[in-house]
């Protein structure tokens, strides 16, 4: 009877005898909880098997934990960096934003700051990502949409107006046009009167990812680690508050990665980076413990805090591996930003629900810094009123839930270490895979990474279109009709107009010699360093200039691609420290001359090239899921129908037009319609309209497929369809895809635009649309068999 422990005390009286309780147990055993599960489930195999390939148990106890994950800020940090974590400081609420100009986004971080935010984030266009001016004439859809538009250190300095650099903690989400950008905000704060060493903030500077999923790189890949391995110097010499990178792995998971991917690619990313600025001789303990992390928060709950914990796990190994000795070299601190990819346009008001779990996950995981999406995250930027949302989301946890009270609450949860440890483990194997490769660089030269995580995305598209992973409100509960919700909309005409008159102030307010003797400097310092070695052999997709456009220089548009090697494309010695040849050393020095982000970027160019990439879709995965359905086969037929009446296969050439590098959706529309018989044309990113026009003509396709992410398409597609009208082939169907809000569809039709497939857009249906516009005779009534 010890084991019942009522029957204790005076009031013993009042309980029932011992004698009229069951016959006491032993305790019951895992055998005995199988034999009632099974009972229950009726035989039923209740595991999932997750897409990173774990199989999830219904039932978790001690036996599945085998390591002690110690104790929060002790090594390895499985359990947080800090000892008291947010009982201590709670997380930083850093919301991403940018749009417009630098006075409106001033604005609305004033706003946001006012409101509870604790953080800044920029985001930048995307002619600025990519080193172009407002005024180049590549960028015309591009200026202020997706994000805000820097020229100059004029910018700059409006755009933290009112904002004490040495109070707040900055993040500039850059890679390309890294340069400049620092360069421009260490000026703007010299010139607010904050010293570089009281500079707090971090710089993305992040380019292998930019390789894998995120396209906007300027520079070819040993330049562009060379740039890297130049910042990590610069700041760990003369910026000691201020994080050197943002190793990021949200991309990956944005482009379809599954966590083990994100979480092995991520932490082989900062491995190599650490291997890049220790070979220009710095010591690892001097720039170590400034190199930050990125992660994207979804919706496997459990599967993201585990992660987190993963990934502290995996660096303090790595950096241990690489010789470091100062525990905070070893120390992974990570800002986490809710998925982007699991928002949708319909129904829109479930992605605060969706947000909200992600933001509880990414702080049970234990992160550093956060961002919450915004509601209309599928649709638009965010508004006012969504970005109101978005932050409270946060701010509600950390002040009225008492979740921060506790450090680590769900350390020793059987379930929770088990994955840990299982995350730990599948990540390892492909980082030692990355590592017998000789790192990284290697492997993206080679691209596996991106082609592993493209696959995970035909899969995941599949199983969405298939319903097999339900999406509320998407393939599920769907709603019969939605209203729009009102939408940000930025005039990238006014804002393009506003900033060339600023360009063309400073360019004549200036002292010109002084602007170009720094600028002669800096191409010298980027020529003395030519590049040592470049991609491997095993590379996929090098061109020499983005999309054979005209570049920004005469010299760099005639640069030749540099000779094909299998050497590892790590910096040359000399590209770290030397002041004569630190290319950030040097654009401070143009900054503070007042030469523009595009004249910054092109005098690199001359020595490096710009570097462009042609897609190569994966194939098989998404037909390969949908083996003997109905619904694919009678697809497969309608292609064959409409191949025996063309006389050739149906072509349709994918576009990417203007910056927007983002091209998840390309990439899944190419690979889908190849695996049902397309001839597909994958148009190489950062066409112009006229080029993306003249590709078709001289292909002769019957579709043209715009896909837009980043905002351009009311000034991009109408383009590309007065090329196709003028060159005589208004037959030549143009259809949209992507972030287009409704409000946009009309313009958009009235333009020519014969089919528009929002986000959400079930690929078997859109297939089924394309062949209709081809002229064969698909039954409409086919979404009803979704
Ligand atoms: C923290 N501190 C504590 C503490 N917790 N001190 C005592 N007790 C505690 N419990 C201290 C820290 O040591 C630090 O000081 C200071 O408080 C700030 O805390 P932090 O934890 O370092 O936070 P933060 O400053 O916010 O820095 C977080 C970070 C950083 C290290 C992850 O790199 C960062 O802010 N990253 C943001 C990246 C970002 O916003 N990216 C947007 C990408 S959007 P000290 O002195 O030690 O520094 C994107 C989308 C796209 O990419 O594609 O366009
Ligand atoms: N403002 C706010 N959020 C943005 N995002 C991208 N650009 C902006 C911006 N200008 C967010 C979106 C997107 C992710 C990459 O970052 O959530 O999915």
């Amino acid at each position: 009877m010890a084991d019942i422990e009522t029957n204790t005390g005076e009031d013993a009286g009042s309980t029932p005898a011992p004698r009229d309780l069951p016959e006491p147990k032993a305790q019951p055993t895992l055998a005995d909880w199988q034999a009632a599960a099974v009972r229950e489930v009726k035989g039923r195999d209740l595991t999932w098997e997750t897409p990173e390939g774990i199989a999830v148990k219904p039932l978790y106890t001690a036996d599945d934990v085998v390591t002690d994950p110690g104790l929060p800020g002790f090594a390895p940090f499985t359990r947080g960096v800090r000892a008291s974590m947010y009982a201590g400081r709670p997380w930083t609420i850093r919301q991403y934003a940018g749009f417009s100009t630098a006075e409106e986004s001033n604005a609305f971080y004033r706003r946001n700051l006012a409101a509870g935010q604790k953080g800044l984030s920029v985001a930048f266009d995307l002619a600025t990502h990519r080193g172009y001016d407002s005024d180049h004439p590549r960028v015309v859809g591009d200026v202020g949409k997706a994000g805000v538009a820097i020229d100059s250190v004029e910018d700059m300095k409006i755009l933290f107006d009112g904002i004490p650099l040495d109070e707040m903690s900055v993040s500039m989400t850059m890679n390309g046009a890294v340069i400049p950008i620092l360069a421009f905000f260490i000026v703007a704060g010299e010139e607010q009167g904050v010293p570089q060493a009281k500079l707090d903030g971090t710089i993305q500077n992040d380019i292998l990812k930019e390789f894998m999923v995120r396209n906007t790189y300027i520079y070819p890949p040993e330049p562009s680690m060379r740039i890297i391995a130049d910042i990590i110097a610069y700041t760990s010499a003369n910026m000691p508050k201020f994080n050197s990178i943002s190793i990021s792995g949200y991309h990956m998971q944005e482009a379809g990665a599954t966590q083990v991917q994100e979480l092995a690619f991520t932490i082989a990313d900062g491995k190599e980076y650490a291997r890049a600025a220790m070979a220009t001789g710095l010591d690892i303990d001097k720039f170590a413990g400034r190199l930050s992390f990125f992660f994207a928060i979804g919706m496997n709950f459990f599967m993201e805090i585990a992660k987190l914990r993963a990934a502290r796990t995996l660096w303090h190994r790595v950096m241990t591996d690489l010789g470091a000795k100062d525990e905070r070299s070893k120390m992974l601190r990570t800002h986490c930003q809710t998925s982007g990819v699991s928002l949708q346009e319909q129904d829109p008001y479930n992605n605060v629900i969706r947000t909200t779990i992600e933001a509880m996950a990414a702080m049970l995981g234990g992160t550093q810094s956060l961002h919450t999406n915004a509601l209309d995250e599928a649709i638009a930027l965010p508004t006012d009123f969504s970005a109101r949302i978005a932050r409270n989301t946060q701010i509600v946890i950390q002040e009225e839930t008492g979740m921060t009270k506790v450090v680590d609450p769900l350390g020793g949860s059987y379930y929770i270490e088990s994955l840990t440890q299982q995350l730990v483990d599948k990540a390892w194997e492909i980082i030692e895979r990355v590592d017998a490769e000789g790192g990284m660089a290697v492997a993206v030269a080679k691209g596996w990474p991106k082609a592993m995580i493209e696959e995970a995305a035909a899969a995941r598209q599949a199983r969405v279109d298939r319903a097999e992973d339900v999406i509320v409100g998407v393939n599920k509960y769907r709603l019969k009709d939605e209203d729009p919700i009102d939408i940000l909309d930025v005039d990238n005409h006014a804002v393009r107009e506003a900033q060339i008159r600023r360009i063309n102030q400073v360019k004549a307010t200036r002292d010109e010699a002084k602007c170009q003797e720094a600028l002669a400097a800096l191409r010298e310092g980027a020529a003395q360093v030519p590049p040592r070695a470049s991609l491997g052999e095993g590379d996929r997709s090098a061109q020499p200039s983005g999309g054979g456009a005209p570049s920004q220089t005469a010299g760099a548009a005639s640069a030749p691609p540099p000779p094909p090697s299998a050497a590892v494309p790590l910096p040359q010695q000399a590209g770290g420290g030397s002041e004569n040849t630190n290319l950030l050393a040097l654009a401070v020095e143009c900054a503070r001359a007042r030469a523009t982000l595009g004249e910054i970027s092109a005098a690199m160019e001359v020595a490096f090239g710009r570097y462009g990439t042609q897609p190569t879709p994966v194939s098989g995965i998404y037909g390969g899921a949908y083996d003997g359905d109905a619904r694919w086969d009678r697809l497969t037929r309608g292609v064959e129908a409409t191949e025996r009446r063309l006389g050739r296969r149906p072509r349709m050439l994918v576009a990417k037009m203007g910056q927007d590098g983002h091209d998840r959706g390309a990439n899944l529309v190419s690979s889908m319609f190849a695996d049902l018989g397309f001839e597909i044309v994958p148009g190489p990113l950062f066409q112009t309209p006229q080029e993306a026009a003249t590709l078709a003509l001289e292909r002769d396709v019957d579709v043209v497929g715009a896909s837009s992410l980043a905002a351009g398409h009311k000034t991009l597609i109408p383009e590309l369809i007065g090329h196709l009208k003028d060159a005589g082939r208004p037959d030549i169907k143009v259809i949209a895809g992507g972030v287009i809000p409704a409000q946009d569809y009309q313009a958009l039709r009235d333009a020519g635009v014969q089919a528009i497939f929002g986000p959400g857009t079930n690929l078997i249906a859109a297939a089924e649309e394309v062949l209709r516009l081809l002229g064969h005779n698909m039954p409409p009534e086919s979404e009803a068999a979704e």
